[in-house]
């Protein structure tokens, strides 16, 4: 063996010490993990940390999207989402039209509703808590998770509140939860690079914390696999710890795998298989503070997500019920994503996992 490999194996050694006995690992850990570690190997031990955090369960929940508008004033290169007013693919739900599908899925026994868009010129914070307040007049029972720290930063200021009083009041409406999307990448060069309009990371972070002081749970995203490298994702999931170390506010972590289709980075290559079990399972391990990892299968197709369950993940989001584009329009093999309870549960025991359905905050409603 030549000297430079001697150093890696001693160096992965000390690193699977620290994990096996609990030990935080450090951001350079992560980087030799990112940098050396074999892939069966990192999986083994990212299992056996899911496994210490949720046993064999497998959480899952019935749940539809809201899309109010794809119309949006900012333009992330990312993004093939957003269209322009008057764009033949473009739409703009009125609060009827979204009541009216909202009624559409009773029937589903739905217990989440997240709703999130684009962020739409003339709409303050009002016409959200109303349109919030109406779908809990129908469905009380539903947990509704809404809107991303980038349209609550806009809305709230629209309305000329501060973010604590803002938040206070979508709460008082109704909202339950924030989901984890706009983190994208904190790193500040490739952030003004991607999404320049979505402002610094201090203002994801700030709403996240503002919001688990409220008694808002949340989740945490990652845009990965772009023009970003390890040291930048590294350093991401290096924030998030930390602000979970004062808040214990984030219920998730979700990867979400860039996908090229139809935006301004297509020219890029989309990353492998392997790079996502990859990250999934590193995400696993560093975030040891974060209760659940989230393989959203609408983005990663369902395929890899089932993998991803033997990488550390342990939650596979909903049935979604075909009520998301984001990822569709975006190219992600799922072009109407839909899976009965039935299908979901029958993916998680062919994997050997237990099938949980659960609360927007992890309670179990039955297991199967
Ligand atoms: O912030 C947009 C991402 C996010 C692309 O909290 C893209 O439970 C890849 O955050 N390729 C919104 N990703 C969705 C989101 C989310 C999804 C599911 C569950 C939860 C949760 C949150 O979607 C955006 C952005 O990071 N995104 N375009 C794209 N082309």
């Amino acid at each position: 063996m030549s000297g430079i490999s001697v150093q890696i194996t001693s160096s992965l050694a000390k690193i699977e010490e620290k994990i096996r006995t609990f030990q935080r690992i450090s951001i350079e850990d992560a980087l030799v993990l990112y940098n050396n570690a074999p892939l069966g190997w990192l999986g083994s031990l990212a299992n056996f940390i899911r496994t210490k955090k949720s046993g064999n369960n497998v959480y899952f929940n019935r749940n539809i999207h809201i899309e109010p508008t794809n119309i949006c004033l900012y333009q992330c290169r990312f993004c093939s989402f957003k269209k322009e007013p008057g764009d033949s693919l473009s739409w703009n739900f009125s609060q009827d039209d979204i009541l009216e599908m909202v009624r559409s899925h009773i029937s589903d026994n739905i217990t989440e509703i997240h709703i999130t868009g684009g962020v739409y010129p003339d709409r303050d914070l009002l016409w959200y808590a109303e349109l919030i307040e109406k779908i809990k007049n129908i469905v009380p029972h539903v947990h509704l998770k809404g809107f991303t720290a980038i349209e609550l930063n806009y809305m709230i200021l629209r309305s000329g509140l501060t973010i604590e009083d803002g938040l206070q009041k979508l709460k008082e409406a109704g909202l339950g939860s924030i989901p984890g999307g706009g983190a994208e990448i904190f790193d500040k060069e490739i952030r003004t690079n991607l999404c320049p309009e979505k402002g610094p990371a201090g203002l994801w972070l700030n709403i996240h914390e503002k919001a688990h002081k409220a008694g808002l749970f949340s989740n945490a995203t990652m845009l990965y696999g772009h023009i970003e490298t390890y040291v930048h994702r590294v350093a991401h999931m290096n924030e998030l710890r930390n602000l979970q170390e004062k808040t214990q506010g984030f219920n998730a972590f979700i990867p979400l795998k860039f996908r090229k289709q139809y935006n301004f980075l297509s020219h890029l290559p989309e990353v492998t298989l392997a790079e996502d079990l990859k990250n999934y399972a590193i995400a696993r391990i560093f975030l040891d503070n974060i209760p659940h990892l989230k393989a959203y299968w609408p983005m990663m197709g369902k395929e890899a997500a089932r993998l991803a369950l033997h990488f550390g993940a342990d939650d596979l989001d909903g049935t979604i019920h075909d009520t998301t584009r984001i990822y569709s329009l975006a190219g992600a093999e799922e072009k109407s994503p839909e899976m009965s309870v039935d299908e979901i549960s029958e993916l998680i025991i062919q994997e050997g996992f237990k099938p949980v359905e659960r609360t927007s905050d992890y309670k179990a409603v039955s297991t199967q």
